[in-house]
């Protein structure tokens, strides 16, 4: 008995070996991939910029509605840095096996896992900016953070997954469906309170940009290498690093200039959130 096992040991050490890839051994790999590092480190670079900028634009703001507005934006790239940070260190990217039917069947897959832990906390910031902007009521910013966060809890699940190729997909169509319940709010019920706020302009233009910027990360997922595979780890890291530039950064930028420059208009919004739906600023008779 006891000799059957040391004869195993070898092989079981190996194979523990080949499926272990140790947190330097990540990092080394990273390192040897110039461009994926690059994706990482561009991002940590204009991430800790717009921190700066953000912090100085929005030094003299003084309404508390439009002061929440920029703390729910504030938060998108101070959580990004610590993500990108996670990602360029190797802590939040492992090596998975891809299982039976994958493109990579048996194969160890660079998985960037932190990317969609992240997303769980910079998604809602977004959307909470975005539903103050439009004066939106408790309910539908409640639905839309929620179902949003199980967006991207289930897009993690779908990475993770590795026992079965159709558990992947089928992660990824319960993602998919949370995700229409976020474009739902967004492009229905939102333009109706920001029309009522008055904020339709500038939240027209961030919901374009919003959505079509969204719409990319589960195209990506789906071309990448936890997906179909028909691109590599490297390029679709810099798709999901260039996504992130425009939908947080871009994004972030044009609201805040938006709400400076627009202070009163956010002041001057019904308080609290709810009035939007009950017919705008205008109070009941009774
Ligand atoms: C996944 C895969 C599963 C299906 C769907 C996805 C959607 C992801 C989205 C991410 C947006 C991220 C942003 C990050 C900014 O910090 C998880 C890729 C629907 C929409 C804007």
């Amino acid at each position: 008995m006891i000799e059957a096992l040391a004869a195993d040991a070898p092989v079981l050490a190996q194979s523990i070996l080949l499926q272990e890839v140790t947190q330097p051994e990540v990092y080394q790999r990273i390192q040897e991939d110039a461009l994926l590092n690059l994706s990482f480190w561009s991002n940590i670079a204009l991430a800790g910029l717009s921190i700066l900028l953000f912090v100085y634009m929005g030094r003299n703001v003084e309404d508390p509605r439009a002061q929440l507005i920029f703390v729910a934006t504030l938060m998108v790239p101070l959580v990004s840095i610590s993500s990108y940070t996670g990602l360029a260190s190797g802590l939040t990217i492992s090596f998975l096996e891809m299982p039976p039917g994958h493109a990579l069947a048996g194969e160890e897959v660079l998985t960037m896992w932190g990317r969609y832990l992240t997303w769980a906390l910079s998604t809602p910031m977004i959307l909470l900016a975005l539903g103050l902007l439009a004066g939106t009521n408790t309910t539908k910013l409640l639905t839309i953070i929620v179902t949003d966060i199980a967006m991207c809890v289930t897009g993690l699940a779908a990475a993770l997954t590795t026992s079965s190729y159709m558990l992947r997909w089928f992660w990824y169509v319960i993602s998919c469906a949370f995700f229409l319940v976020v474009l739902y709010i967004l492009l229905v019920e939102w333009p109706k309170d920001a029309e009522i706020a008055g904020t339709a302009d500038i939240f027209n233009t961030l919901k374009i940009l919003t959505v079509v910027m969204w719409l990319g990360y589960p195209i990506f997922w789906a071309l990448g290498a936890e997906g179909f595979a028909l691109i590599g780890v490297a390029t679709t890291s810099w798709a999901y690093s260039g996504l992130d530039i425009v939908a947080k950064y871009i994004f972030a930028f044009l609201l805040l200039n938006w709400v400076v420059n627009n202070e009163t208009t956010v002041a001057n919004m019904a308080p609290g959130l709810g009035s939007a739906n009950r017919g705008g600023a205008a109070p009941a008779d009774d």
